[in-house]
């Protein structure tokens, strides 16, 4: 089997940055690589993520959690599972810690519940680690809305319209997660600038590699 890395965190805390450079890692050291982000990573999934950002109505929030999980039941069976199978290192850009954090902790829906779908969904694959970067999410709306202002970046999406305590309670659930699997979740700290956010990261997982 390959190595299931997950990176989660609030809006703009850096995690698509991240993979990006944990990609590049293993490439230069000659590992086969594949990067899938949720919602999204298959046809199927890349159309339930546009309506789940930028529907401008409201979503049931039972309704918002099934279209998570229905992406995720698609990119598990076509491409996290067969990949893992040939060997491969699969670095995720969120994955059952944001459905817990976001419909769990965020939305409030019934916290088992979330757990035991997520678990059928993801029919006993789980992240070997998971880097959760940790910042308050005013930090990280600032990056997100940087990115928006600048001409090339897109709008804003249904999330990062949410008030302050939507993310406050989603950052404080991923905490709990954390600190409920501390083997496996390890938290960084993503207030810092891109490189040395990288470097705390590649430094878990050598240590994580070597064991
Ligand atoms: N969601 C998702 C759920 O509610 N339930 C679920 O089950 C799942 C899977 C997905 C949305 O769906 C929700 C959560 C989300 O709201 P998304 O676009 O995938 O949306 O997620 P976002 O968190 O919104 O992704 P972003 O791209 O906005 O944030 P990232 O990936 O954390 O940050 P990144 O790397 O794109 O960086 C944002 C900007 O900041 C800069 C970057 O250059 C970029 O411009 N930046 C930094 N600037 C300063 N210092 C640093 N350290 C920086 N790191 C990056």
């Amino acid at each position: 089997m390959g190595i299931f890395i997950t990176i989660e965190g609030v809006e703009g805390s850096g995690k698509t940055t991240l993979a990006g450079m944990l990609r590049g890692y293993f490439v230069e050291d000659g590992r086969e690589v594949v990067g899938v982000r949720e919602p999204g990573g298959t046809e199927l999934g890349e159309r339930v993520r546009s309506i789940l950002l930028s529907h401008t109505g409201r979503i049931d929030p039972w309704a918002e959690l099934l279209l998570y999980e229905a992406c995720r039941a698609q990119v598990v069976e076509e491409v996290i599972r067969p990949s893992l199978e040939r060997g491969m290192v699969v670095i995720c850009d969120r994955f059952t810690d944001s459905t817990l954090a976001y419909q769990g902790y965020g939305r409030g829906l019934d916290l088992e519940a979330v757990e035991s779908i997520n678990r059928w969904v993801s029919k006993g694959i789980m992240p070997d680690i998971t880097f959760l970067l940790d910042c308050p999410p005013e930090v990280g709306l600032e990056r997100a809305l940087g990115r928006i202002n600048s001409t090339a970046g897109p709008r804003e999406d249904r999330f990062e319209r949410e008030d302050m305590d939507f993310h406050r309670r989603v950052r404080e659930g991923y905490l709990k997660i954390a600190r409920m699997e501390p083997e496996r979740v390890r938290i960084i700290d993503a207030t810092g600038d891109v490189e040395s956010i990288y470097r705390k990261v590649r430094d878990v997982l050598q240590r994580y590699l070597r064991t």
